[in-house]
């Protein structure tokens, strides 16, 4: 038998049954783009192609790709044990795992349930956060507040408190008790910030007037993206989280950070909470947690709150909530192997060092063709594009496809170009993204 990933070119007819997420599916397979192989900093195509990963994959392979002792924990553990049941049964990964998560974690925030995606963490959170509420005898807070311009994956809790319209107007009514917080978003003020904004904290303010209109006593929980990812890099304006964090204090709300993207050294600290300065009750995370070698996502709760359901008889269960993977051996021996490597190489700490690498290359865009926005923080950066007239993402998607036929991936997101290296990145690599850009904008219409 021959195996489809030998050939280097596959036929249409080969191309038919994957349905593939979020891809321009006709568009696509009229012109493949595969990756076949990847090191480092690097990916191959199958034609041999050599690729620059300027998004650590899909802002998950903080490590950079197929670092050895993650491989090797990986081949390690399929030769030991493939997978152990989840349920009522455990494995000393898992333990290790947990505990290693707990105490990278803002202080208090000790207790980690495991699941597989970002978008699972994200139904997870939310889960918790009513159940807590009902442990309480707060039942009545069933009311969940998200953000315009967020994005916490695609499950129906996810996509509720989620900001996105085109991920939500085709899927009915979703969660009923669902209101939003204006994103906060604005070039008029904001346009050429490094790091922060300045201006948007009084954003915050609106949840007072939420509260106003619900009443406390009907909402469980704020859930937010400290740095909005994928709908556009939008850092949080200086003092804003702090202000959510009074607000949902003062009316005994829990407040969620969805870090599925920040955690793990990408804005140069463990978690964003740490980076700054706000300790949210439960948080989310997901990618890089393995570098993106195995799927694994999960939810580190604060102690008030995982204590709050070991109540009752010690025969019952607490949460009736988990999945077949939860936890999953492979997962969890890439996820210790991660985390070491992490701590090994300083590799947090090397993404606090190479942000004003990253922040003065993105900058110098500032005056190039199409140009009108340049923000950053962290190992995140991304450039605005003014839309061409009547197409609205299309100069972007052309930027786009000429990086990667110049031989460097990264994202569009609607007229953003997102930056994402892994930790690992050399001033070279920041050169030639940046170099790359600026070269594909002058040849884009
Ligand atoms: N929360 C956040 C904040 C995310 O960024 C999810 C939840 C969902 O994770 P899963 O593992 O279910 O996909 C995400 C995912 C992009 C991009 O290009 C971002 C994500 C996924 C794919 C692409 O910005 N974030």
């Amino acid at each position: 038998m021959t195996l489809l990933s030998d050939q280097v070119h596959l036929h249409p007819d080969q191309l038919a049954a994957y349905w593939m997420p979020f891809t321009a599916n006709r568009q696509f397979k009229a012109a493949p783009r595969m990756m076949a192989r990847a090191e480092g900093m690097h990916y191959w195509t199958p034609e041999g192609r050599r690729i620059l990963d300027g998004f650590s994959g899909l802002w998950c392979c903080n490590a950079g790709h197929n670092r050895k002792p993650i491989v090797e924990a990986i081949q390690r553990q399929a030769a030991t044990m493939d997978y152990a049941p989840a349920f009522q049964m455990g494995h000393p990964l898992a333990f290790e795992l947990a505990d290693r998560l707990a105490k990278m974690a803002p202080e208090g925030l000790d207790h980690v349930f495991f699941c597989n995606s970002g978008s699972e963490a994200v139904d997870t959170a939310l889960k918790i956060a009513l159940a807590y509420h009902r442990t309480k005898g707060e039942g009545h807070r069933t009311r969940l507040i998200g953000r315009e311009r967020g994005y916490h994956g695609v499950g129906f809790g996810g996509i509720s408190v989620g900001g996105m319209v085109a991920n939500r107007k085709m899927f009915g009514a979703m969660l009923a008790a669902v209101d939003h917080l204006p994103h906060t978003h604005n070039l008029q003020h904001n346009a050429f910030t490094r790091g922060q904004p300045e201006w948007g904290a009084h954003l915050a303010d609106e949840l007072e007037r939420l509260v106003q209109l619900h009443d406390a006593s009907t909402i469980a929980a704020v859930i937010v993206e400290p740095m909005a990812g994928s709908t556009g890099v939008l850092f949080p304006p200086k003092g804003y989280l702090q202000r959510l964090r009074e607000i949902t204090k003062k009316h005994g709300i829990l407040l969620i950070f969805d870090e599925v993207i920040t955690a793990f050294g990408r804005l140069g600290g463990s978690f964003a909470a740490e980076v700054y300065g706000v300790k949210p009750d439960l948080i989310t995370f997901a990618k890089g947690v393995t570098s993106g070698s195995v799927p694994m996502g999960g939810v580190i709760a604060a102690s008030e709150i995982h204590d709050a359901f070991m109540v009752g008889p010690p025969g019952a269960i607490e949460l009736f909530h988990g999945y077949t993977y939860s936890a999953h051996v492979l997962a969890c021996a890439a996820g210790v192997a991660t985390l070491q490597l992490y701590q090994d190489e300083g590799l947090f700490e090397r993404a606090a060092r190479m942000a004003p690498v990253l922040e003065d290359a993105l900058h110098s865009l500032k005056g190039a063709r199409h140009v009108i926005d340049i923000r950053n923080g962290g190992l995140v950066g991304a450039v605005e594009l003014e839309p061409r007239p009547g197409a609205p993402g299309a100069r972007t998607y052309d930027t786009y496809l000429g990086c990667w036929q110049k031989g460097l991936l990264v994202r569009q997101a609607g007229e953003i170009i997102c930056f994402a290296p892994a930790l690992i990145v050399e001033e070279s690599h920041i050169a030639e993204m940046v170099d790359t850009l600026r070269g594909v904008l002058q040849s884009v219409a």
